[in-house]
C-alpha cells in the first residue's frame, strides 16, 4: 500500500515493510519523515503485524537530514519526533541497511530495536563535516553502543565502518546476505517476533557508558591527542561535550543538551562554510555547457610522459584505480629512479597497513616502463609531465601528434603555460586538455581541468568523469595565467613578498595565515618547496628576495634555511641573516620599512585574493566563485570551515569587500583597484554566489 509518494507499507508473512524510496540518496526530507511517521503508525494499528522492517529503495539507506532543508522552518513531524515513535513502537522495528547509513540515518537506524545490513554497507556520523554534531541523538546512542572512545573517534572524524566492524562493534545485530536484504531482514523480524525477544532501546543501555567512566581520563587524553587535527574547528568540541554529558546527565537531558550544542553549531558560519563545501563540490563536477548527452570517451590505457615527482605521482593515480600506464622517459637511470620512487611509496603505505603486500605488485605491475615514445600509441589518454617550459613542452607535443592515436586525448600538467600555444603544437588542438595535479600527486585531491578555447566538449566530459575514477575533486577552469588556483597564488605572493619589504617579518606574515587557519605560512610553505624551484643559476640578477637567497645558497629547509633557519630535525628559527637580505633589499627600493600589525597583513592578502578572484569570474576563467573556493580549499589549505576565499567574501558582504579594496587602493595601489564585477555586484546587491 502507497502511504505517500516516496513510502509505501506492505504486509509479508505478519511483518510490516516499510519502504522508502526517496532518490537520489533517501535523505530525512519532511515527506519521507511524514511517510515514515504514518507507515508506521498504520503497522502499529494493524493486529495482523507483529514486528516491522524499515527498509529503503534505490542505492542508500537514509543518508541523514536533508541538507538543504537548513535553516528552513522544520515541517511536522520533525527527525526527533519520528524517530521517538519508533522508540516508543510496541512491536520490534528492525532496520535494514544498505549503502550507506549516514547521519540521521544512523540515528534513525540507533531507535530501530534491531539492526541488520548488507556486507557492503557503510554506517557513519558525518555531520562533523558539514560543522555539526549528530543531533537526531547520535552523541547520546552511539558511546552506548560502541563505547565513548570508539564514538568519539567516529563522530570527530566522521569516518565510515563497513558492516564487518559494525557487526564486530555491537552496532549491527546480523549481516544480511548481499542482495537478499529484504528477505533476510522479514525473517530476522519473524524470528524476533516468534521469539518474543525485547524492544531494545539503545537509551536504557550504560554497560558501555559504566567503563568509560572508569576512565576518568578519557576526554582529556582525546583532546590533547588531536588538538592538531581539530584546530580552528568548533564542531568536534562540542560532539566531545555532548558525548561527556552521556556519563553525567540522564538520557533525555543529555537529548535537551545536544539539541543546544547542535544548535550552537547551526548557528554558526564554520557550518555554513562547511555545508557550501559539501554542496560546492558536487556543483564543481557539473560544468554548464556540458550536458549528459556529451559523449564520454573510454579510457582503459593511459601514458605519462616524464617519471619525475609530479609524473610518477600521476602515474600511481592510474594504478590504483586498475588502469594501466606507459611511462615514458628519456633514460634508463630517470626511469629507473621513478619506478623506484613509486615503489617505495607504496611499499610505505603497505607497511603502515593502508594497503595489502600484493596490491603493491600488484599496482607495480601496471606500469609498463619505456624509452620510447611510440609506446604511448595504445593509449587513450597521454598526460605531459616534464620539464615547466614551453619549448620542451611544444616539442613533447609535436612528437605526441605524431605517435599518439588518432582521437586520443593528449594533456598537459603545466601550471602556469598558456596550453593554447602548446596545443598549437599539434594538429589537433581540439584534443588537446590541461590536466593540472597538485603535489603530491597522489595524494592531493584537486585536478584542474583547463580547457582551451578549441577543446572539444567529450574531451572536457571524459577528463571529469576521470578525476572522479581515481578520486580527484575535478574542477573545469579556462586557459589563463596560472588558471585559477596559481593565479591567485600569485596575488597572495605579491603582497607577502610586498608586505615583508614595507617592515613585516617573514615569521609576523606566516604566523597570520597560520592563525586565519592555513595549515602554515607562505614563506614557511617556500622553505619547504625549495626556493630554487623554478630559480635559474644562470640568468639570476639579485631581482628579488628570493634570488638574493638562492645566490646565497639558502634554498630552503634541505640546505638548512632559507626565509627561516634550520635545525638538524628541521625545526625552523626566524633568520637574521634573511632578515638582513630584506632590509638591505627594501633599502635599495627606496622602501621605508614601518611596524605592521596583524590586521593590515591579513587584509591586504586576504582581499588582494578575492580581488583576483573577482577577476577570474569576470573573464570567465572559473564558471562560478564556488569553483574558485573548491580549488583554493582542496589545493592550496584554504581553511574549510571558512568556505573558501569568495565564500569568505560574501560573509564579509560584498559592498564592504568594495569599500576596503577602494582604502586598500589608496594606501597601496593597483593590485587593490576593484574589479568591475565587484562594483557591478555592489550596485545589484548581489553576492559572488549569485554573480
Ligand atoms: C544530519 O543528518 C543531521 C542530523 O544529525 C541531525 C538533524 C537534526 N541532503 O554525493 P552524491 C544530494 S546532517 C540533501 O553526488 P554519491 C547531493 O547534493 C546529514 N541532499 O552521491 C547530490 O545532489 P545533486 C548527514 C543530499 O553516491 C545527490 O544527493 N549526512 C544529501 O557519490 C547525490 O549525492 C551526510 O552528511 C543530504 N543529506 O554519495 C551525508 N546527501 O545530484 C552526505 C546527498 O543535485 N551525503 N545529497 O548534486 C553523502 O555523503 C553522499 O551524498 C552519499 C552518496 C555517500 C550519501
Amino acid at each position: 500500500m502507497q502511504v505517500n509518494d516516496v513510502t509505501k507499507l506492505e504486509i509479508e508473512g505478519g511483518i510490516g515493510v516499510i519502504t522508502v524510496n526517496s532518490p537520489p540518496v533517501n535523505a530525512f526530507s519532511a515527506p519521507v519523515r511524514q511517510g515514515v511517521a504514518s507507515a508506521l503508525e498504520q503497522a502499529l494499528a494493524n493486529e495482523a503485524v507483529k514486528a516491522i522492517v524499515l527498509i529503503c529503495e534505490g542505492r542508500t539507506f537514509f543518508a541523514g537530514a536533508d541538507i538543504s532543508e537548513f535553516g528552513k522552518p522544520v515541517i511536522e513531524p520533525s527527525l526527533r519526533d519520528m524517530q521517538a515513535m519508533i522508540e516508543a513502537a510496541s512491536k520490534p522495528v528492525v532496520a535494514a541497511i544498505h549503502g550507506t547509513a549516514l547521519g540521521g540515518g544512523l540515528e534513525t537506524a540507533l531507535v530501530c530495536h534491531y539492526r541488520m545490513a548488507v556486507p557492503s554497507a557503510r554506517l557513519g556520523l558525518p555531520e562533523v563535516n558539514l560543522g555539526l554534531l549528530p543531533g537526531a541523538g547520535g552523541t547520546q546512542r552511539l558511546p552506548r553502543v560502541v563505547g565513548v572512545e570508539k564514538a568519539l573517534e567516529l563522530m570527530t572524524s566522521g569516518r565510515q565502518i563497513n558492516a564487518k566492524e559494525g557487526l564486530a562493534t555491537g552496532l549491527l545485530d546480523e549481516l544480511a546476505d548481499e542482495g537478499a536484504l529484504r528477505k533476510d531482514a522479514v525473517a530476522f523480524a519473524q524470528r524476533i517476533a516468534a521469539e518474543g525477544k525485547p524492544l531494545v532501546k539503545v537509551r536504557d543501555r550504560s554497560e558501555k557508558l559504566d567503563e568509560a567512566r572508569a576512565n576518568s581520563s578519557v576526554f582529556a587524553d582525546f583532546r590533547k591527542a588531536n588538538a592538531r587535527k581539530f584546530r580552528g574547528f568548533k564542531a568536534p568540541e562540542n560532539i566531545i561535550r555532548s558525548v561527556e554529558n552521556t556519563l553525567s546527565l540522564p538520557f533525555d537531558e543529555g537529548m535537551v543538551q545536544e539539541r543546544a550544542l547542535f544548535n550552537e553549531l547551526m548557528a554558526d558560519s564554520q557550518s555554513a562554510a562547511l555545508r557550501h563545501v559539501f554542496f560546492a563540490e558536487r556543483t564543481a563536477a557539473k560544468v554548464p555547457d556540458i550536458g549528459k548527452d556529451v559523449d564520454i570517451l573510454p579510457i582503459e590505457k593511459v601514458a605519462v610522459i616524464g617519471a619525475g615527482t609530479m609524473g610518477g605521482g600521476i602515474a600511481m593515480n592510474f594504478a590504483n584505480a586498475g588502469i594501466p600506464v606507459v611511462l615514458v622517459e628519456t633514460t634508463q637511470e630517470a626511469l629507473e629512479r621513478g619506478l623506484k620512487v613509486i615503489r617505495k611509496n607504496y611499499e610505505t603505505t603497505a607497511s603502515k597497513g593502508k594497503m595489502k603486500l600484493e596490491d603493491v605488485e600488484r599496482r607495480m605491475a601496471l606500469l609498463q616502463p619505456s624509452l620510447t615514445m611510440a609506446d604511448v600509441a595504445d593509449a587513450d589518454l597521454v598526460i605531459e609531465a616534464v620539464f615547466e617550459n614551453l619549448d620542451v613542452k611544444r616539442e613533447v607535443f609535436a612528437k605526441l601528434d605524431a605517435v599518439a592515436k588518432p582521437g586520443a586525448i593528449l594533456a598537459t600538467n603545466t601550471s602556469y603555460l598558456d596550453i593554447d600555444d602548446i596545443a598549437a603544437a599539434t594538429a589537433c588542438p581540439e584534443s588537446v586538455i590541461g590536466l593540472h595535479f597538485f603535489s603530491p600527486a597522489n595524494v592531493m585531491k584537486l585536478l584542474e581541468i583547463v580547457r582551451t578555447k578549441d577543446t572539444a566538449k567529450p574531451i572536457v566530459a571524459t577528463a571529469g568523469k576521470l578525476a572522479k575514477t581515481i578520486g580527484k575533486i575535478g574542477v573545469t577552469v579556462g586557459n589563463g595565467f596560472g588558471f585559477v588556483g596559481n593565479r591567485i597564488l600569485a596575488a597572495r605572493n605579491a603582497q607577502s613578498d610586498q608586505l615583508v619589504l614595507e617592515g613585516a617579518t617573514p615569521e609576523q606574515v606566516d604566523k597570520a595565515l597560520y592563525d586565519f587557519g592555513f595549515p602554515m605560512g607562505h614563506f614557511q610553505m617556500r622553505d619547504l618547496v625549495g626556493l630554487d624551484v623554478g630559480w635559474n643559476r644562470e640568468t639570476t640578477s639579485s631581482a628579488n628576495v628570493r634570488e638574493i637567497l638562492n645566490e646565497m645558497g639558502r634554498h630552503g629547509q634541505k640546505t638548512g634555511g632559507g626565509y627561516y633557519d634550520y635545525d638538524e630535525k628541521r625545526r625552523h628559527t626566524p633568520s637574521p641573516v634573511a632578515l638582513k637580505v630584506i632590509e638591505d633589499f627594501a633599502a635599495k627600493q627606496g622602501i621605508a620599512r614601518r611596524e605592521i600589525g596583524e590586521q593590515e597583513i591579513l587584509d591586504r592578502i586576504l582581499y588582494a585574493m578575492v580581488n583576483e578572484g573577482a577577476k577570474i569570474l569576470e573573464e570567465g576563467i572559473a564558471a562560478r566563485a564556488s569553483d574558485i573556493d573548491i580549488v583554493w580549499v582542496t589545493g592550496y589549505g584554504f581553511p574549510k570551515y571558512r568556505g573558501g576565499p569568495m565564500f569568505w567574501a560574501d560573509l564579509q558582504g560584498v559592498p564592504q569587500v568594495l569599500q576596503k579594496l577602494k582604502t586598500l587602493e589608496q594606501a597601496h595601489g593597483d593590485a587593490f583597484t576593484p574589479s568591475p564585477l565587484i562594483e557591478r555586484l555592489a550596485a545589484e546587491g548581489k553576492s559572488f554566489g549569485e554573480a
